[in-house]
């Protein structure tokens, strides 16, 4: 049945084995529009996401051993559907996630230009081939596909994450049991369906949507799972990687950020604010890499803080599908707790909130706050430690950019740092000594390329790196042969 029409809302179930399969559904709801159910998804049993790896398993040794110029025209096909129904995807990631259309319909690009690339790449993998110390004998170092992947994603890149998890697996010939967000499956539903129609062989790529506590542990615990790589929260994160551990299986773990963003006094005011708008509330603040601390040295803070305040009473909040919107909605109730929660208890700690932090009516019911701004922070409040996930930011007025550089590297986190300044030396020695996977100069911390390696340090991720060419890390395993001519 795949995706059917009941009572008014469009049923999607699971692919597994090629067939689709499900009849137990869960709601995805509108975050801009309560009263909207996108669609119902499947919420796939114990017993079904067995059936998933048992597939991916036994399609692995004939797509491992496929022809690149298959991989790569799926992958380039898959590439090209997505571009050509950019406005349609992007849609439906705007309803079911609360991104704005423009947010939407780049990230789902971004996701065609992910799988173009690895389209690429699947043409492009080679070893090397090196003399050995014994004369006579040849040495060639080669890469194969790790095997059975599982692949958890979280909501607030639903089709992108998916998509740079998703394209290198299936580049280098390993197969698939993914599992996206219960919050926001539809992307990854219709990116499973667009491969499956694409000519993707049954079992290649199997789709479990539903509960973590069901769908995930069952990946976890699974022997025929050989490695899976995961976005999310640090704790599941964490329990994603012990677990990994414990069957001495691969893991890619992608979890929080608490990002650093600095202004300093030589930094250009117009760019340094548009840096941190951008960085701190743009997709309404729910990104990893958001900048949720602004470390602003003593001479340009009034002014800065002054100006982003300024900026953000204009930003205009609302459903995610006006064209007019700037900020769209927070994605559910329990991430609204959570942010809610986070703005009072800055408050508590002795912040100050000089902007927003309000909710606000639309028209539709729906989850909308104002982007937060905080002054008077401390680099110990809780606000300036842990991840809030939302759109909130919170200011640390420091003396220069000694006492940035130590303030932006003091946390578990370290995933991107960011610097506004106008200034080569600080900008150079930045670079160098900030403690993070991903450091930006006069740029957002957040938004980043889709053909170079994303990923962070400390506490923000674990594993291997993410996308562009570092991808062949995580997807493949080195084959050291030797050979003697005699
Ligand atoms: C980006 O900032 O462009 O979950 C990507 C996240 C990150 C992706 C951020 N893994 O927010």
């Amino acid at each position: 049945m795949k995706s059917t029409v009941c009572c008014n809302v469009a049923l999607h179930q699971n692919l597994i084995d090629g067939a689709w399969i499900g009849n137990r559904f869960l709601p995805n709801i509108n975050p801009s529009d309560l009263s909207e159910t996108v669609g119902e998804f499947a919420s796939a049993t114990e017993d079904e996401t067995q059936a998933a790896i048992t597939a991916a398993r036994a399609a692995f040794p004939a797509w491992s051993r496929s022809g690149i110029l298959e991989r790569s025209r799926l992958l380039r096909d898959t590439s090209q559907e997505i571009l050509r129904r950019k406005d349609e995807i992007g849609a439906l990631l705007s309803r079911e996630e609360g991104k704005t259309m423009a947010e939407g319909i780049g990230e789902t690009v971004r996701a065609a230009q992910i799988f173009e690339f690895f389209s690429g790449e699947a043409l492009r993998l080679g070893g090397e081939v090196l003399p050995s110390v014994r004369p006579g004998v040849e040495v060639q170092v080669t890469r194969e596909p790790l095997g059975v992947i599982g692949i958890i994603t979280p909501w607030n890149f639903p089709i992108a994450i998916p998509a740079w998890k998703i394209a290198p697996a299936l580049c280098y010939g390993n197969t698939v049991v993914v599992k996206p967000a219960e919050v926001a499956p539809a992307c990854t539903w219709m990116l499973a369906e667009i491969l499956h129609r694409n000519g993707l062989p049954r079992g290649v790529l199997n789709l479990v949507m539903g509960k973590g506590s069901v769908v995930g542990q069952a990946m976890l615990e699974h022997r025929e799972v050989d490695g899976i790589t995961f976005t999310g929260s640090v704790s599941t994160g964490r329990r994603v990687a012990e677990a990994c551990a414990r069957h001495m299986r691969r893991s890619q773990i992608e979890m929080g950020g608490k990002n650093p963003l600095i202004v300093l006094d030589d930094a250009d005011l117009g760019v340094a604010v548009d840096v941190a708008l951008n960085g701190s509330f743009f997709s309404t603040g729910q990104r990893c890499t958001a900048s949720s601390r602004l470390i602003v040295t003593d001479a340009i803070h009034d002014r800065f803080v002054a100006a982003l305040a300024e900026q953000m009473t204009s930003l205009r909040v609302g459903h995610a599908m006006e064209a007019t919107t700037q900020i769209g909605p927070v994605v559910d109730e329990g991430q609204l707790k959570q942010d809610l929660d986070y703005i009072s208890l800055g408050q508590t700690e002795g912040a100050r909130l000089v902007a927003g932090g309000a909710l606000v009516t639309r028209q539709t019911e729906g989850h909308f706050l104002t982007p937060a701004l905080f002054t008077d922070c401390t680099p110990t409040m809780r606000i300036m430690r842990e991840e809030i996930f939302g759109p909130v930011a919170g200011v640390i007025r420091v003396n220069d950019y000694d006492e940035a550089l130590a303030v932006a590297n003091g946390t578990e986190f370290g995933l991107s740092a960011g610097i506004c300044t106008t200034s080569l030396k600080h900008a150079s020695h930045f670079r160098r000594n900030a403690e993070a996977g991903m450091v930006m100069v006069n740029l957002p911390t957040a938004g980043v390329d889709f053909h170079v390696p994303f990923g962070g340090r400390k506490g923000s991720s674990f594993g291997p790196r993410e996308q562009g060419r570092y991808a062949v890390e995580f997807f493949t395993t080195v084959k050291t042969s030797y050979s003697s001519s005699f």
